[in-house]
């Protein structure tokens, strides 16, 4: 019989291919090298440093499953694999990340023209350009079929008004896709500019979670766009959600890395800290939450492998992307309270990473589909029931 690996139990790594194994390692040198040791400073001030998104290009993390237009074309499980890292740092770096890869350039690549292609995804990739992802309205959340931020036909393009909120990047981005009603009704997506007459982008203040990751709002007020801002080749919801599948994908890799840094954490702080006269982790009680750990995120660990090869040969449902997305925020988000609860009064202070992990996934669990949402596509799947 083989000796467990108690931090690997699956040998994930023995699943990985030489390339994959090369991403992961080059995303945790950057983010354990260059993000650790800013993170604490960047979430008590609420800021978000502009340059990281230019070292990020650097290390090839923007758009890094798209080929070619400055992009290096990695496989999804290499993906999943740089998102684990990031996150083990912090989600809102995660956050910046994934909203730049999945929800700007994918839609650009996917459904744009190739003037557009041309224009904006080599400087989004290096970062030099940042982008952010409009769908969310203060009064259309969970449902944005029923937004109403309208994009009008005029002479030479379209006028759109409305409101986007919750959005992250909002406040710094250059390039913002934005998603309007036209005058059928249809949903259309189209790429704005800052600078255009009638936008404003005011950042939301006072966030108790990812206060490393700006957000903000984005307001229309009668905003003029020449026809070749809109994306040409998507007209409906499947157009935004297209992209959230990609970003939901990375996420369920993501939180687990913000989960592991939790666990390991607990568990060491477990060992060192003496009561009673003995460790806390020669506890019983301490070793079932240790256990119940290491159990959680080793199998969601081996889904999330599972989903990235049916992503990369191009058979994965939307469905499955829901299941793991709702499965790694909720196990999660269980594991970074109970590691809160472990390390006891420190537990609260930002000495020790765990209470910034927990409220960021308090976030996570909500963002990108609500974890009650993607239990409701999941009900839909197996029910043909709509119980939204
Ligand atoms: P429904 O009738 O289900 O679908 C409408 C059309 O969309 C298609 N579709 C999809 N296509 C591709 N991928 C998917 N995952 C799709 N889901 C649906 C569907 O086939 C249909 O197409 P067609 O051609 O027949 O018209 O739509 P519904 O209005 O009933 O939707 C219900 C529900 C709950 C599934 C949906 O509204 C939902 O997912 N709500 C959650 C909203 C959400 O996730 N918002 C995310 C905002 S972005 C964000 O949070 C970024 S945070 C980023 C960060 O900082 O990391
Ligand atoms: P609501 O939809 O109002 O939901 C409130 C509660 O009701 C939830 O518990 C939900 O599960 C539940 N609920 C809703 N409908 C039902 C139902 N039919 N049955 C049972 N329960 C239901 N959006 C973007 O477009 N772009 C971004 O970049 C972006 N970034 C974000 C960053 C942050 C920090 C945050 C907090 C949010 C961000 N969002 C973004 C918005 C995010 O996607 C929404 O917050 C999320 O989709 C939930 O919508 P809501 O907040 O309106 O909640």
């Amino acid at each position: 019989w083989a000796k467990l690996d108690w931090q690997d139990p699956f040998l994930l790594e023995q699943q990985l291919t030489d390339e994959q194994r090369m991403v992961r390692d080059t995303a945790r040198q950057y983010a354990q090298n260059k993000l650790a040791p800013r993170v604490r400073q960047a979430y008590r001030d609420e800021q978000t440093d502009p340059v990281l998104f230019r070292e990020m290009g650097e290390m090839g993390l923007l758009g890094a499953t798209i080929e070619g237009y400055g992009c290096p074309g990695i496989d999804y499980i290499s993906y999943g694999l740089a998102a684990r890292e990031i996150e083990r740092v912090d989600s809102g770096y995660r956050s910046m990340m994934s909203v730049q890869s999945s929800l700007v350039m994918y839609p650009i690549y996917a459904y744009g023209s190739e003037h557009q292609r041309q224009k904006y995804l080599p400087k989004l990739a290096s970062g030099e350009w940042i982008g952010c992802f409009g769908l969310t309205e203060p009064d259309h959340g969970s449902d944005p079929g029923g937004m109403i931020t309208r994009a009008r036909s005029v002479e030479g393009g379209y006028c759109l008004s409305g409101a986007k909120m919750w959005i992250t990047n909002s406040p710094i981005a250059e390039v913002l896709v934005v998603w309007a009603k036209t005058d059928d009704g249809a949903i259309r997506g189209f790429i704005l500019e800052r600078g255009m007459e009638g936008l404003s982008t005011p950042k939301i203040l006072g966030k108790q979670a990812l206060r490393s990751s700006v957000t903000g709002e984005i307001v229309l007020d009668e905003v003029f766009v020449s026809d070749e801002h809109l994306l040409p080749n998507v007209s409906g919801l499947k157009g935004p959600f297209g992209c959230l599948n990609n970003a939901r994908y990375g996420i369920a890799w993501g939180a687990l890395g913000a989960a592991e840094d939790c666990w390991h954490t607990a568990r060491q702080y477990t060992l060192d800290r003496q009561q009673f006269g003995r460790p806390l982790a020669a506890t019983q009680l301490v070793q079932l939450k240790l256990a119940d750990m290491q159990t959680e995120i080793a199998i969601a660990l081996q889904s999330c492998h599972r989903a990235g090869e049916l992503m990369n040969n191009g058979n994965i449902s939307p469905e499955l992307i829901s299941m793991i997305k709702r499965n790694s925020c909720g196990k999660s988000l269980d594991i970074a309270r109970v590691a809160r609860d472990m390390l006891g009064g420190n537990g609260i202070s930002d000495e020790y990473p765990v209470m910034r992990h927990m409220n960021n996934l308090e976030v996570v669990n909500t963002y990108e589909g609500t974890h009650d949402i993607h239990g409701l596509i999941l009900g839909r799947s197996q029910t043909d029931i709509a119980a939204f």
